[in-house]
């Protein structure tokens, strides 16, 4: 069986772009693949984070992603800090990575600048760390939103280079990106993508938004001028909320267009916004049903973690017999 390899951050609020451009495609996947889904909280401390926060969210996040449909039977759901051969293998990276490529890194240049003040070495170690969390498992597609897709080609350079001076290692890894539904943008500014940690609460609709707050933040949404609605780069704020509703309603771009032919944008923006309310209201039922059996979600992450422990070691280990650490 192939392997699939994911995460997301701890870091806030799940938003409807991480659902649409991860979590969801991971929920179709897991029946086809050998999967392991991590909850990346090793990650989420390269920026500053709350301790009690991050704790809360760690669990929350378990829930969620079994609330969207996650089966922990199947796929080894868990905490990257629970094993820890992902520090141990990211350290070994490290010395195969240029600084210059890393310092190179779009999303470590977007971070740096959005947080001036923390410009810490984990920061820049990010994508080597994530590197590391794809190649422990042997893995062969990685399904993440289009923002992450340098961070994947890294893993395959860091892959190949290592197979190359020591001996075939690493399985070298593919992103698997869906066209179109890759980036959901910001409902304040439709040429950013909508992110966890905007600080604007009416740029991202959360998963736990309940449906008037869903309603609202759709009626706030920025449009552009004229009246058409259309996809079109000249409407980036039409064209990004056409995009939610194919995504949330299962349709193409042109049955969109034409289902919305002739309609004002205030009825247009009230139908997302309906449609996107619809999907995440059971979701959110059964996310608050999972948070009040905390043993058995706790259960979930140490079965996964257990699974999880057992394929790393044997990357692990190989790794450390080929670069030559002595094994006794
Ligand atoms: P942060 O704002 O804390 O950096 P984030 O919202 O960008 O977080 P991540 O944890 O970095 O979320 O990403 C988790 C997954 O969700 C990744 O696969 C990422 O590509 C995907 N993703 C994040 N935002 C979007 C988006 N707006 N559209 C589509 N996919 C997205
Ligand atoms: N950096 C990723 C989260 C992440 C990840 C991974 C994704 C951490 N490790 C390994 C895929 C594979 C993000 O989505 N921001």
């Amino acid at each position: 069986m192939k392997v699939m390899y994911s995460a997301v951050q701890p870091s806030g609020n799940l938003t409807i772009g991480n659902y649409i451009g991860a979590v969801r495609n991971w929920v179709r996947l897991q029946h086809e693949y050998e999967c392991f889904y991590a909850i990346a909280d090793m990650h989420a401390i390269t920026v500053k984070q709350d301790p009690a926060e991050l704790r809360r969210r760690t669990l929350e996040l378990a829930a969620l992603y079994v609330a969207c449909g996650i089966d922990p039977e199947q796929c080894a759901l868990y905490v990257q800090s629970h094993v820890s051969a992902h520090a141990e293998l990211c350290w070994v990276l490290n010395s195969l990575t240029y600084v210059g490529e890393a310092s190179r890194m779009t999303q470590f240049k977007d971070k740096s600048r959005k947080h001036a003040d923390n410009v810490n070495m984990g920061l820049m170690d990010y994508p080597v760390l994530m590197a590391a969390d794809i190649l422990l498992y042997q893995t062969d597609f990685v399904p993440v939103g289009a923002d992450q897709k340098q961070h994947v080609e890294l893993a395959r350079d860091l892959a190949e280079r290592f197979n190359k001076r020591y001996s075939e290692t690493f399985k070298v890894p593919e992103p698997l990106i869906v066209q179109g539904e890759a980036r959901i943008c910001s409902l304040q500014e439709p040429d950013k993508k909508m992110s966890k940690s905007d600080a604007d609460p009416n740029a991202s609709v959360y998963l736990s938004d309940d449906r008037d707050t869903v309603m609202r933040k759709f009626k706030r949404a920025v449009t552009d001028s004229g009246n058409e609605i259309l996809s079109s780069p000249e409407k980036p704020g039409i064209t990004n909320l056409l995009n939610i509703y194919c995504a949330f309603h299962g349709c193409t771009m042109s049955e969109a267009e034409s289902t919305f032919a002739g309609m004002g944008y205030g009825d247009f923006k009230l139908a997302v916004g309906e449609t996107v309310a619809d999907v995440l209201a059971p979701i959110q039922a059964e996310k608050e049903r999972l948070l009040k059996e905390k043993d058995v979600l706790a259960g979930y992450l140490s079965a996964g973690a257990e699974r999880a422990f057992k394929a790393a070691r044997k990357t692990l280990s190989k790794v450390y017999r080929k670069v030559g650490f002595y094994q006794g």
